[in-house]
């Protein structure tokens, strides 16, 4: 077997909070040859009996670094855990840990710039030492009062006291990193679709993506 064609083809599925990354993925469930990723937030609930992602929330100032640490470890991990299919889709990843919620962290000065230096030079260590594929970024754009309102409905804990303001500049460095692309490195063609429309109408926005990520899977 040719090595170059082993690698699986990946797409990482970004958008803001609530964007609908997981239903996102669950599309694809009903198709053959994809390994589905989801996001490890039930990891940041439970390390050892400890909420990070609570703890993050309540104490940002505290807990923002030991978050972002165990974040990128938890991203790379799946970055790099091996898949039998032709074609791996991923909720997040390592970039927008870093040009989105770090970045943010960093400007809500909740990362010290010593400790964002940190982050930085773990961030560049593992872009230019370990290999991070990706194929395409699917960007689930939306506006930020939609999202805040789903984020308020599924009344997820630890994101109560998350404000407007905290999604809407959540959503400037999204659109920054992939449209407007501010930061040198964008690592795949980027496809954008309406994540605004409600349930009812996602499958058919959903359906855009299908055959450049399905023709991967034959
Ligand atoms: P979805 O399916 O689009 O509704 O996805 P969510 O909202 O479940 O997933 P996501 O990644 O947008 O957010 C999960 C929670 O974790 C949310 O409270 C934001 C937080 N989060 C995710 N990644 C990071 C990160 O790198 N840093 C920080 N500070 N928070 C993160």
């Amino acid at each position: 077997m040719n090595c170059a064609n082993s690698r699986p083809f990946t797409v990482l599925v970004e958008g803001n909070i609530g964007s609908g990354k997981t239903t996102f993925l669950e599309h694809f469930r009903q198709f053959e040859d994809i390994t589905l990723l989801t996001e490890p937030v039930e990891e940041w609930r439970n390390l050892k009996g400890w909420n990070l992602l609570d703890l993050m929330y309540s104490d940002p100032a505290k807990w923002a670094m030991t978050f972002q640490a165990y974040v990128s470890l938890t991203m790379l991990e799946m970055h790099r855990r091996p898949t039998s299919t032709p074609v791996k889709l991923m909720e997040r990843s390592i970039f927008s840990a870093k040009y989105c919620f770090v970045e943010q962290m960093k400007r809500l000065g909740t990362l010290h710039p010593a400790q964002f230096a940190v982050l930085d030079e773990w961030f560049k260590f593992i872009n230019t030492e370990i290999p991070v594929e990706a194929d395409l970024i699917v960007y689930l754009k939306t506006t930020p009062s939609i999202v805040y309102d789903r984020i308020k409905k599924r009344a997820r804990s630890e994101e109560q006291c998350v404000p407007l303001s905290y999604i809407e500049e959540l959503h400037k460095l999204h659109e920054d990193w992939l449209i407007n692309r501010t930061h040198a490195d964008c690592p795949a063609p980027v496809l954008v679709l309406d994540a605004d429309l409600d349930l009812s109408q996602i499958t058919e926005e959903y359906k855009k993506s299908e055959h450049q990520i399905l023709r991967k899977a034959v």
